[in-house]
């Protein structure tokens, strides 16, 4: 039995050291658990140490740090280099208890792997809670009181697999404590970000929040739900929002938000809070928000002006096909293509950028289907707030309903095959992922490197803008400078 003062966790957050996929982002959902930790007075902060894949190497970390626990995070495809590390984990540290959890063990839920002694399903800060405060009182762990846990998964000593009853989601999300961005190095938190307002750049200080948990809409390859459940969205209150922002922005000189809401402003309400919280805080006009994730049925007008308020300068829009027949499959006939190119409209009348996302090779789509993507990308890239074309293969992830499909049914017979396959491991991996329509490998991947082309292009085009803008600012400022000489 180790005392509370004694008893250490390491939490890690496994990835590739991938760089065009957002891995180098800093993992928000430990930031949250650790913090609650703290806040909740289970441990004291010291004792608590978070590190990251990307940039750390988790063996050494262990060694210098000597944790009593370990608590792993990871996504599916990266669930792999997870176990790896785990089982080196477990092989050097067999007393070290080691609890997975994030996406990957939420929407697998019914295979616990030798490496991990408890998985830990869906919103973790409560379960966490429980499962350190009973490891601080217990060495060993056993089956009766595992079973008393809701959330959790693990195996019996005959190694059967056991899944506990769910967890009820947490009601006040204000309960969490405000992301404590000093648990990581300050070099992975506030990065600086060029921020596209009327094509000319200004670079900022920047960090990322969420404003919610959950969506209303149940796209059919989104496995989100396994973890925030299908519950409706649970908002953080608009005061939590406005103190956070104030906090970010007086004390650390943060002018650029990334939300990384599964889905932003679902009401134009909503928006309407947030929008009145920074007019009260006297921050509405000096900061951004970029990357925000919006569904292009909701913006209409009304809603392209208040997102242009609340200081939105660029937003990801999921377009998926540009064929309506395969956007109804995936979407759920929740989106219409009229409403997107409506949407990509109003909000170029406002100078907010759109990044849109493409996927690729879905079950039930022919060539037909792609020609009508393709050529939709290209109208698209076309659009003069147009910044980024993200294409993607569809990837079904266990507890989506894709994932329960005929085309899918072989990937979830070989379990490890499956793995294997949706691992990405390097930044082109995509091209060697398995292709779900009924057209062969080579018609993808001729299909793959054009639509690739093309987003490369788009990219360039802004690259080619932003040095330009670059150019432009230093040639103004060495004007500045000769007249200030020449006054004086
Ligand atoms: C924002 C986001 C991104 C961003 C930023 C990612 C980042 N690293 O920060 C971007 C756009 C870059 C991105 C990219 C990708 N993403 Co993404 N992303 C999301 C999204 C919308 C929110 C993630 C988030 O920050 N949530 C907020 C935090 C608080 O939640 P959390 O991390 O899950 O943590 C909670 C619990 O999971 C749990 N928990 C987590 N870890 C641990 C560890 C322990 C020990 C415990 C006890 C509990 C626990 O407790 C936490 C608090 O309650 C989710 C959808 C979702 N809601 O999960 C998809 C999601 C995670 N992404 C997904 C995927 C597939 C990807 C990509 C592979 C897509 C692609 N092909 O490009 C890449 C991978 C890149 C990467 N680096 O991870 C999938 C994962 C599916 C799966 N089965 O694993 C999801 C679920 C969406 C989907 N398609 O269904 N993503
Ligand atoms: S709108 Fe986005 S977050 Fe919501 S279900 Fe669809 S893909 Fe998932």
């Amino acid at each position: 039995m180790k005392k509370k003062q004694d008893f250490k966790v390491l939490l890690i957050s496994v990835k590739e050291k991938l760089t065009n996929m957002g891995c180098e982002n800093p993992p928000l959902g430990l930031l949250n658990i650790a913090g609650y930790l703290v806040a909740k007075d289970v441990i004291p902060k010291k004792n608590i140490k978070i590190i990251d894949t990307y940039y750390d190497d988790p063996i050494t970390e262990i060694r210098k740090f000597k944790p009593n626990l370990v608590g792993i995070s990871t996504i599916t495809p990266f669930y792999l280099l997870a176990r790896k590390y785990a089982t080196i984990i477990k092989n050097e540290f067999p007393e070290v208890k080691i609890i997975l959890g994030g996406s990957h063990i939420s929407s697998d839920s019914t295979v616990l792997d030798l490496p991990f002694d408890l998985g830990v399903i869906g919103e973790g800060e409560e379960t966490f809670l429980e499962i350190i405060e009973y490891f601080q009182k217990n060495f060993v762990s056993r089956e009766k009181d595992l079973k008393a846990i809701p959330g959790i998964i693990f195996r019996t000593k005959k190694r059967k697999t056991v899944l506990t009853l769910k967890r009820p989601l947490i009601t006040n999300l204000d309960s969490i404590p405000i992301l404590d961005w000093s648990f990581l190095p300050r070099a992975r938190t506030f990065f600086d970000q060029t921020i596209l307002s009327r094509n000319s750049y200004i670079s900022c200080k920047s960090v990322s929040l969420y404003t919610s948990r959950g969506c209303p809409y149940h796209c059919t390859f989104c496995a989100y739900n396994n973890v925030w459940g299908m519950s409706k969205v649970r908002f953080f209150s608009t005061k939590y929002f406005g103190e956070s922002i104030y906090k970010w922005y007086w004390e650390e000189g943060v002018e650029a938000f990334c939300i990384l809401d599964d889905t932003f402003a679902t009401t134009k309400n909503r928006v309407k809070e947030l929008i009145e919280e920074l007019r009260q805080k006297q921050l509405l006009g000096k900061i951004y928000f970029y990357k925000i994730f919006i569904r292009a049925n909701l913006v209409d007008e009304e809603m392209s002006r208040l997102l242009e308020i609340l200081g939105v300068t660029s937003v990801f829009i999921g377009i998926e096909s540009g064929s309506q027949k395969v956007l109804d499959f995936l979407k759920k006939k929740s989106l219409r293509l009229t409403e997107v190119r409506k949407c990509i409209k109003l909000l170029g009348d406002r100078d907010i950028k759109v990044m849109g996302s493409f996927m690729f090779f879905s079950p039930g789509e022919g060539r037909a289907d792609i020609k009508k993507t393709v050529k939709f990308i290209k109208w698209f890239a076309k659009q003069r707030n147009a910044i980024d074309v993200n294409v993607c293969i569809t990837t079904p992830y266990p507890g989506t309903e894709i994932w329960e499909m005929e085309e899918t049914k072989l990937l979830s017979v070989d379990r490890e095959r499956y793995l294997k396959l949706v691992q990405i491991k390097s930044d082109n991996q995509q091209e060697e992922i398995f292709y779900l329509n009924r057209l062969t490998k080579e018609e993808c991947l001729k299909i793959w490197r054009k639509v690739v082309k093309i987003s490369s292009n788009l990219e360039k085009k802004w690259l080619l803008i932003q040095n330009k803008s670059r150019y432009v600012d230093k040639v103004k400022s060495l004007w500045n400078k000769v007249g200030v000489f020449l006054k004086s």
